[in-house]
């Protein structure tokens, strides 16, 4: 069902192909390193990567789908395992007098809500794992000489749509956004759409069979229509020189705007009418045109001034209207500088799961709480573990000056000597960078979760660092890495470090080894002279079970440990941030505690009914007071 391509171009690095039925456009970045380029392809029908999508008028496809769950796909497969020429995708309706029975009515099946993951919709979905076939009918009219876009937010974790009965496209991963170009296929008038989204857990997928969150299936993030011209604007990039970032009055905008269908020489149009900035530039063959100019008086963008200006991008009759912020990320020996000033990361993990009500996050009410709980505690920066975040949370970070570090799901142990696993964890890091690239909050890309040590992981790895750093070479690159001992030395010397900007380092003292008070004996060697970023430690706590300190599961036990780690990670000269682990509770199959976790990890700081556990007020006191870590 998945081809998947894999190239080696020596000198000229291929690393990014939008391709569009009818269009073709490619955007070759040049390297001098020889990259392994790669494309899980589906034919004409790939779908492409749109920056802002969520800014261009759309069409809203939420709300009731009705769904059939179809555990062996025979709605897809014949008996012998054969793709269906008259599958569910094809809506059909029985009429008197059939010379063959249609077992399936769209009709009279029960509803999904879209946005939404299925599990956490019907008791009988809450552990199932397979397919599902989503239907919902909608009108359209279409404008003429438009493209017209099927945008998904995301769809856990292989997913396949048709309009009219016509395929559309399919999809690999389950956390980044897509873009199907549907403009033969859908009509004016009523249309109908049809899609089937696999959540079963593969050896060969991004993430794995293993993961320490639930397997939420379905159309679990916003899904629209959304139309452009012939010649459009897909991608850009636009950010804050670095070179330039001392000057007040002399900063200098640059980046690029990149276009399909358009015509080289054509020009495109940058405006900020806030800052008086309007300049334009033209297309060259590969459809894309570069950007560099002044700006005065430009406020930066920081988590205590997080100011966003209007941004007009315009190519003839396409335009898109964003909020950005600028500002400048860089590492300098064992400093991050914003702005070009050293900072201290005081952050908190979070995972996508929705407050209150559990399941996967979506709304914007989801990131205002949970984004309002990081600002409660006295964060400027969040780890959104272990995928990429929805818009909402992206832009809310932007809006409530929330440093980000964004994650890609290689997570524990993948087929690191697969080359088609290193097709899927490209496509998906091309799409998270292509998404979300103008957002300033990001500050970090991350490649990957606790990997193992192995020379092939190292070379996967460094691979998607490569890549990710062509593509985006504003931001750092960093990754979550496990850390080896010594006795009470802890070492990080995992050779993936090479390949970071900035090393994140997980660590559970006093939880998954020894006692809390390990960590007054710790010491840490650290080979590399980068920042480090402890991104994970923290220890699981029932909100309401109290007992001694040195009694497990309650919240004593969980404030004594961040008592014990705040003093020890202060000891660490070059700590540059933390991101316990984690801000809320959150549903995970591989935590069965009857009474305590009850299938949730309980290592949050709040309950995922929102109750506030003793050791939030530790970090929220160190944070506040500013205790823990140094900006130099
Ligand atoms: C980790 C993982 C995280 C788990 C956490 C835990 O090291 O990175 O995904 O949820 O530990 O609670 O065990």
């Amino acid at each position: 069902m998945c081809l998947s391509i894999v190239r080696s171009f020596p000198i000229t690095s291929l690393l990014f192909i939008p391709v569009t039925r009818g269009l073709a456009s490619i955007l070759l970045l040049c390297t001098s390193i020889p990259l392994l380029a790669a494309a899980v392809a589906y034919g004409q029908n790939a779908p492409i990567v749109l920056t802002s999508a969520d800014r261009r008028l759309a069409t809203s496809l939420n709300g009731e789908w009705s769904s059939i769950v179809d555990p062996y796909f025979s709605g897809l497969f014949s008996f012998h395992h054969e793709e269906k020429k008259n599958g569910w995708f094809l809506n059909q309706k029985a009429k008197p007098g059939d010379p063959f029975p249609i077992e399936y009515d769209y009709a009279k099946a029960p509803k999904l809500k879209v946005p939404g993951d299925w599990n956490t919709q019907r008791e009988s979905l809450l552990y199932y794992e397979g397919p599902i076939w989503y239907e919902r009918d909608f009108a359209f009219q279409p404008k003429e000489h438009s493209h017209v876009f099927l945008h998904v937010g995301a769809a856990n974790y292989h997913s396949w749509f048709w309009i009219n009965g016509k395929k559309i496209c399919e999809h690999d991963g389950g956390f980044t956004s897509f873009n199907c170009e549907v403009t033969s296929a859908i009509h004016a008038g009523s249309n109908f759409i049809v899609a089937a989204v696999d959540n079963t857990r593969r050896e060969d997928n991004v993430p794995t069979l293993e993961t320490d969150w639930w397997n939420y299936g379905g159309l679990t993030r916003e899904i629209s229509l959304i139309e452009v011209p012939e010649a459009f604007i897909d991608q850009f990039d636009l950010h804050l020189g670095k070179a330039e970032g001392k000057d007040e009055n002399h900063l200098v905008i640059e980046g690029w705007v990149h276009v399909i269908g358009g015509k080289a020489g054509e020009n495109t149009e940058v405006q900020i009418p806030e800052l008086g900035a309007k300049t334009s530039a033209a297309i060259g063959a590969d459809g894309r045109a570069a950007f560099h100019f002044n700006v005065n008086s430009l406020q930066r963008w920081s988590p205590e001034s997080p100011k966003l200006y209007k941004v007009a991008l315009r190519l003839g009759m396409d335009s898109i209207e964003e909020l950005m912020g600028f500002r400048t990320v860089e590492a300098r020996g064992t400093q991050i500088l914003l702005n070009g000033k050293p900072i201290f990361l005081r952050g908190i993990s979070i995972h996508a799961e929705a407050p209150y009500r559990t399941g996967r996050a979506y709304s914007h009410k989801d990131a205002e709480t949970l984004l309002g709980w990081a600002k409660e505690l006295g964060c400027n920066f969040v780890r959104l573990a272990h995928y990429p975040h929805d818009e909402t949370m992206l832009r809310a970070a932007d809006r409530m000056g929330l440093l980000v570090w964004s994650e890609n799901p290689v997570y524990w142990a993948l087929q690191f000597d697969n080359p088609k696993v290193l097709a899927k964890a490209e496509q998906q890091l091309d799409e998270e960078i292509g998404t979300s690239r103008n957002h300033a909050a990001i500050i970090l890309w991350s490649m990957a979760n606790e990997t193992p040590n192995t020379p092939a992981r190292t070379q996967f790895i460094t691979t998607l660092a490569e890549r990710a750093r062509a593509l985006d070479p504003s931001r750092l690159i960093t990754a979550a890495l496990l850390v080896r001992a010594d006795g009470h030395t802890k070492i990080v010397d995992d050779q993936l470090g090479k390949a970071l900007d900035v090393i994140g380092v997980n660590e559970y003292i006093g939880w998954y080894e020894q006692h809390p008070e390990t960590a007054d004996v710790t010491d840490w060697r650290i080979e590399y002279q980068k920042p480090l970023i402890v991104s994970e430690f923290g220890g699981d706590a029932k909100f309401g079970l109290h007992g001694g300190e040195n009694d497990r599961w309650t919240e004593e036990y969980q404030a004594n440990i961040f008592r014990h780690q705040l003093p020890m990670l202060n000891r660490i000269p070059q700590l540059r941030g933390v991101s316990p682990w984690i801000l809320m509770d959150f549903r995970s199959p591989n935590r069965p505690l009857v009474g305590v976790q009850d299938e949730f990890n309980r290592k949050g700081l709040i309950s995922d009914q929102g109750q506030k556990k003793q050791a939030f007020f530790i970090l929220q006191k160190a944070y506040k007071e500013g205790t823990v870590g140094k900006a130099e």
